[in-house]
This record gives structure tokens, C-alpha cells and sequence, in this order.
């Protein structure tokens, strides 16, 4: 294949074109692939690359998808089913410090919970911890909780609003083409449901992001038509902050086989999308999926987010991933600082978080000591 042509569109401010996008996959010149999506990101972003002080919560893992290739969720009255009392979910909020940004809060499509057990949440977070931004909730729970809600989808995500929600994170769109989900998920919303539902977020005001989950049953082909669907529908309301790519976790789960996916494969798959989602600020190298090692070689392949501290990770980790369950804050700005980058503490929503450098009122939004 030709990088000259590619780069040659490149430099000229050309979209690349689904085809080329498949091309650059199949390329095994992974230092030339590299050497142009580290331009592109230092274009968007210069060596910034971002973290943010965080924690997940997963209030239940007691799901009614239950999903092929998902190791976390159990049915009701299963082994190792759970599902948090309120009280749980708030005692894990009073552990994070004054300087934690985000909670993540994703979850099981639990079969009994009402409505009013997620306003309550977001609301009970809100009221006693009004510092921490609620990133909640895939685009499929969205539409699960608009069921229950039945308010439909746009008063469903404002009631949602209303109560707390801060930002949606990008789970749930698995690979978006409908014949990938019917292997893998069958039990889930379309991806052209899942489009819907970011759309509507968007429009009501939400950031969101957007995840794809590889290595698995698809094709390349199958993974730069979901970045085809994402790149569309940024192109329409903008409402994406960051793209992150899900490598594969074969433990534990209901698919046959299956094996990681390799290095390469993993460089190959941040470095396109950091060329062909040319209208996406931000590419995460999330280290949780990606084992740490990677994640940080991906920053010189596109990425220039590191997700954060996470702090109980289950979805990964119950499918076999052997990465740390989470990260000091220290050792994350370390990670980037060594790969020659400059580390930028920011908030959920891409926001430097001002840091006091001294007792002095002097701040630095930048770097990070
Ligand atoms: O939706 C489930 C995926 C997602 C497996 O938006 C698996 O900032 C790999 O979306 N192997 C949840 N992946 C995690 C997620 C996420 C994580 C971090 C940051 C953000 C963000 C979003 O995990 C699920 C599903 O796509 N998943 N099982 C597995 N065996
Ligand atoms: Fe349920 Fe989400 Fe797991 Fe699917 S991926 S089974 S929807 S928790």
C-alpha cells in the first residue's frame, strides 16, 4: 500500500476515505502508521496527554442481556450475582477525595430496579457530594431506563439531567453493524438504537463518548464502518469528547475461543483511529484494556488520553484482564512524562483542572508536578 498517498491526502487536509482506512489496517508498517496519526495527534492536542482523578462504580452486575462476551454480568440468583444497596453506592462516593474529578458509574440492566432508584442516585450523589461530576450510564441503559420510565427518550435523559447527570461515557456500542451483534450480543439495542440515543444526549446538551469493542468475531471492515457510523453522527451534533477503543478480554466469557489481541494489532487499531475520526478531539488509550505497557507505547500512536485512577475495575478484570485494578495518580503522570509527553490533569469533560503550585495563589493548568 501507498503511505505516500495517504499522507499525501493527509497534508492536504482530505478526509481518508473508509477504503483508505482499511488499508492502513492492513499495512504491516506499523512505525510509518505511527509516525503519522503522533502528527495528527500533536496537531489537536501538542504533547498534551490527559488524565483525570476518578472512580468506577457498578451498582449491579445482575443484567437481563447478558451479553456473549461479557464476563461481569450474572442473572438473578446466579454465583457471584451482586447488586449495591444505596447505601453501598454512597459510601463509595464518600471515599473519593476533595480532588477527585469523575465517578463512572455504569451497570447490569437490572430486571426489578425502578426508575427512581437512578434519579435517587444521582440526586443522593449530587446533594451530599456536589464536587464530583456523574459520568453515567451507556447509550443501552439510557434506552433501558427510558422503558422504565416511560417518558420516552428525550424526558428521560432531561429527568436524567435534572437529577445529577453530568456526561454519558461511550459503552454499549460493542460494533455498532448489526450482523457482529447478532453474533456477540444479540440481546442488545441495534447499533442504529445506540446512534439514537447519543444523538438525543447530544442534543440535550450531554458530552458523551463512544467505545468499540475489538478483537473478537469482526472484521476490519466491520471495525471502520462502526468509525464510519461515529464519525457521521460527530460530523452532526459534535457531542463526542473521546474514542476508545476496547480490546478484547476472552476469560470467563460465553464465546467460543477467542484469544488477546496482539500488540500490534492494538497500535495499528488507536493510530487509525486518530487518522480516520479526524472530527474527534480525543483518543484514550485506556490502560485497564490495553495492559499498561501498551497503553503507554499508544501515546506515541494517537493517544493522547489515559483515562485515570479508575479504582475497582470488574468488567475487565472479570474477564481475565491482568492490568492493575487502578492507579496512583503519581504513576500516571510518570507514565506520560516517560514516553516524552507532557501529563494534563483534567477534568470529565476535558477541562485542565488548575492546580495550586504552592501555597501562592500561581497555578499551572499544564503540567503536572
Ligand atoms: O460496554 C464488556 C465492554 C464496556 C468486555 O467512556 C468488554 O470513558 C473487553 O465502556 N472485554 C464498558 N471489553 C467499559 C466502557 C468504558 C470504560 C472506560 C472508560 C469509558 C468512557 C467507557 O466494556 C462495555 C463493553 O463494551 N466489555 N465485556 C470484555 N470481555
Ligand atoms: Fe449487560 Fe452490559 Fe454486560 Fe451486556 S455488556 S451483559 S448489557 S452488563
Amino acid at each position: 500500500m501507498s503511505f505516500r498517498r495517504i499522507e499525501k491526502k493527509l497534508i492536504s487536509g482530505k478526509r481518508l476515505s473508509p477504503q483508505d482506512a482499511v488499508e492502513l489496517y492492513r499495512s504491516d508498517d506499523i512505525f510509518g502508521l505511527g509516525l503519522l496519526a503522533d502528527a495528527r495527534a500533536r496537531e489537536l492536542n501538542g504533547d498534551r496527554v490527559y488524565f483525570v482523578r476518578n472512580r468506577h462504580i457498578n451498582p449491579t452486575n445482575i443484567c437481563i442481556n447478558r451479553c456473549r462476551f461479557c464476563a461481569f454480568s450474572r442473572s438473578r440468583g446466579e454465583d457471584g450475582a451482586y447488586e449495591m444497596t444505596m447505601d453501598d453506592i454512597m459510601r463509595r462516593a464518600s471515599e473519593c477525595g476533595p480532588d477527585t474529578r469523575e465517578l463512572h458509574i455504569v451497570g447490569g440492566l437490572h430486571p426489578d430496579w425502578p426508575f427512581s432508584f437512578y434519579t435517587d442516585m444521582l440526586g443522593g450523589i449530587k446533594s451530599r457530594f456536589p464536587h464530583l461530576h456523574i459520568k453515567a450510564f451507556t447509550a443501552v441503559e439510557i434506552d433501558y431506563l427510558t422503558k422504565l420510565s416511560g417518558l420516552g427518550l428525550r424526558k428521560t435523559i432531561n429527568a436524567l439531567i435534572d437529577a445529577g447527570l453530568g456526561s454519558m461515557p461511550g459503552g454499549g456500542a460493542e460494533i455498532l453493524g448489526q450482523g457482529v451483534r447478532r453474533k456477540i450480543c444479540p440481546e442488545k439495542v441495534s447499533g442504529a438504537r445506540w446512534i439514537e440515543v447519543m444523538r438525543a444526549a447530544h442534543k440535550a446538551g450531554l458530552k458523551t463518548n463512544a467505545t468499540m469493542l475489538y478483537g473478537h468475531v469482526e472484521k476490519i471492515e466491520d471495525r471502520v464502518d462502526h468509525m464510519l457510523k461515529l464519525r457521521e453522527l460527530q460530523d452532526e451534533t459534535g457531542g463526542f469528547n473521546a474514542f476508545i477503543p476496547l480490546a478484547y478480554q476472552p476469560e470467563n466469557t460465553r464465546m467460543d475461543g477467542g484469544s488477546r489481541t496482539s500488540a500490534f494489532d492494538d497500535l495499528k487499531t488507536i493510530a487509525v483511529a486518530r487518522l480516520f475520526l479526524d472530527n474527534f478531539p480525543h483518543i484514550k488509550a485506556y490502560w485497564v484494556m490495553l495492559g499498561v505497557k501498551i497503553a503507554q507505547i499508544a501515546l506515541s500512536f494517537g493517544a493522547d488520553d489515559m483515562d485515570g485512577t479508575v479504582i475497582e475495575e470488574k468488567i475487565a478484570h472479570m474477564a481475565g484482564g491482568s492490568s492493575p485494578e487502578a492507579m496512583e495518580i503519581g504513576a500516571l503522570a510518570d507514565l506520560i512524562r516517560r514516553a516524552g509527553k507532557t501529563p494534563v490533569e483534567r477534568n470529565a469533560v476535558y477541562n485542565p483542572v488548575e492546580r495550586k503550585r504552592s501555597t501562592t495563589t500561581a497555578t499551572d493548568s499544564r503540567a503536572y508536578e
